[in-house]
């Protein structure tokens, strides 16, 4: 069977990773973090995404459907405020999995809400970056046993690149 093709998304400031609050997110870089999703995924086609911005990562996730069959999401702060990503996350229809490094729901009160979890096939919180890899994990066994792809979830072949 083919394997799947799974598209990482990481919010704002993961890209500061190992250069402030190591004691919080730990002393790895960003650069770490991706080495690590590249050595687990091995050669499985896979994409990784990161920007401070909520916009473009809404159209990350807008351009999933047809490259990409699933999505390990650390939407960072954007998990407590953004019903924009979850309304993307939800529109494109495309399984997927919410991580954290750390266990956001039992560290101040304003991180306990997630706008992405309800939706999410799982919820992976507190494991660092061994966190992403049984984030991919649970992804890929759920894309094999069947979850729901964007071809299956598509309801129409209406042209998608217009703006009307
Ligand atoms: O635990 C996680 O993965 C979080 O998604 C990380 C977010 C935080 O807002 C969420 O509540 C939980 C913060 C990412 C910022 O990462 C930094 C890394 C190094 C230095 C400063 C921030």
């Amino acid at each position: 069977m083919k394997q799947p093709d799974v598209l990482f998304i990481n919010g704002p400031n993961l890209n500061l990773l190992g250069k402030r609050e190591p004691q919080i997110y730990g002393s790895g870089s960003y650069k770490d973090l991706c080495a690590f999703i590249d050595g687990f995924c091995g050669g499985a086609p896979h994409r990784i995404f990161q920007s401070n911005s909520e916009g473009d990562i809404i159209d990350e996730i807008q351009a999933a459907p047809g490259r990409a069959d699933g999505i390990v999401i650390n939407p960072a702060a954007y998990t407590h405020t953004s019903i924009a990503i979850a309304d993307a996350l939800r529109a494109v229809g495309i399984p997927y999995v919410e991580v954290h490094l750390t266990d956001p729901f039992s560290r101040e009160p304003y991180r306990r809400i997630s706008y992405v979890s309800d939706r999410a096939l799982a919820v992976v919180t507190g494991l660092g970056f061994e966190g992403y890899r049984k984030a991919y994990g649970i992804l890929t066994d759920s894309l094999a046993k069947g979850a729901a792809r964007p071809a299956d979830t598509a309801e129409s072949s209406e042209p998608e690149d217009r703006n009307d």
